[in-house]
């Protein structure tokens, strides 16, 4: 080749490796990771193989609290070990709270959370209570401006909720109702908040043939189907469906592929007390009459703006069972 052409290649090349080293999204990982624990959901575990694996994001950090789960001994082992599935070792995680009495106080997240702010702009998927990050904004509210956005799984519209299955059955966003305090610090403190609600996915499911997938893939992709297989039959017994929605994965789908994301920007946001239309869960016996609900509507008087994702493209969820088959 004439040294010409060579040195014009090396320069296109250079360029190309950079644009993509500064393309990637630069996030930190706040999760409830339940997965390998029985009858608790895996959405998690697979969110979290799903951030760890993909070229889109730069992992600032890893931080897990209460939610799906308390036991975050169990939590921190679980993690260690997905980290070196995905051959991740390297990447520390920090424990933060146990409970939601914790709100506002400093843990080993929140110490690490704010680091992480420190050093430059930063997105934060939550994907559990967001009791870790309410907290690091209570502790340390000069470095919110670093905060760009944090995207999350809860939220509706005010006008009118869309539920799963053939009897549209209304979800409770657990992860607003176990820190309501928390969530109420982050929309009163104006945090760009992306929502990512059960509206979007309510049709997406690890089905039977996406779980065939799995099986026919890698051993990371079998392990997981293997991880999986309990949650899926939790859910062909309540709510009664071929599978399961694996919530936080679309978190993470929605740094990774935003274009698969339909979303309304500039939208306000608050928390609305509404009447209580959510099914019973085997945590929730007893439903109150209303609940407060984290509503998205251009009618809101007040709240803080952010965004409000209402659709993904139909074959998002087989992208990732086809990445996951592969890993
Ligand atoms: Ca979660």
């Amino acid at each position: 080749m004439n040294k010409n052409i060579s040195l014009k290649l090396l320069l296109f090349f250079s360029i190309l490796v950079s644009f993509t080293v500064h393309s990637k999204e630069r996030v930190w990982l706040d999760y409830d990771l339940a997965m390998g624990k029985k009858l608790a959901d895996v959405d998690d575990g697979l969110a979290l193989i799903s951030a760890l694996t993909s070229n889109e994001i730069e992992i600032a950090g890893l931080s897990f609290g209460f939610g799906n789960i308390n036991d975050l001994q169990f939590m921190e082992r679980e993690t260690i070990k997905i980290l070196h599935k995905v051959g991740r070792s390297e990447l520390p995680s920090y424990r933060g709270a146990e409970d939601k009495y914790q709100l506002g106080r400093s843990t080993d997240a929140t110490e690490a959370i704010a680091s992480a702010l420190r050093k430059g702009p930063l997105k934060i998927l939550a994907l559990g209570r967001m009791t870790n990050i309410a907290s690091t904004i209570i502790l340390h509210p000069e470095l919110k401006a670093n905060i760009q956005e944090v995207v999350v799984n809860f939220g509706r519209r005010l006008e009118y909720e869309v539920g799963v299955g053939a009897k549209n059955m209304i979800m409770p966003d657990t992860n607003v109702d176990g820190d309501k305090d928390a969530t109420k610090v982050l929309i009163d403190q104006k945090i760009p908040l992306t929502l990512i609600p059960t509206e979007l996915m309510h049709d997406q499911l690890m089905n039977k043939q996406r779980m065939n997938v799995l099986r026919n893939g890698t051993p990371i992709a079998r392990w997981m189907r293997r991880e999986s297989l309990i949650w899926k039959f939790v859910w062909r017994i309540y709510p009664g469906m071929d599978g399961f929605i694996p919530w936080d994965v679309f978190v993470i789908g929605y740094l990774t592929d935003p274009d698969d994301f339909s979303c309304l920007s500039n939208i306000p946001i608050a928390i609305q007390n509404l009447p209580n239309n959510t099914i019973r869960t085997l945590r929730i016996r007893k439903r109150s009459k209303t609940k407060d609900f984290v509503v998205a509507s251009p009618h809101l008087q007040n709240g803080s703006i952010g965004k409000y994702c209402y659709d993904v493209t139909d074959d998002h969820l087989d992208k990732w069972v086809f990445r996951w088959s592969n890993l």
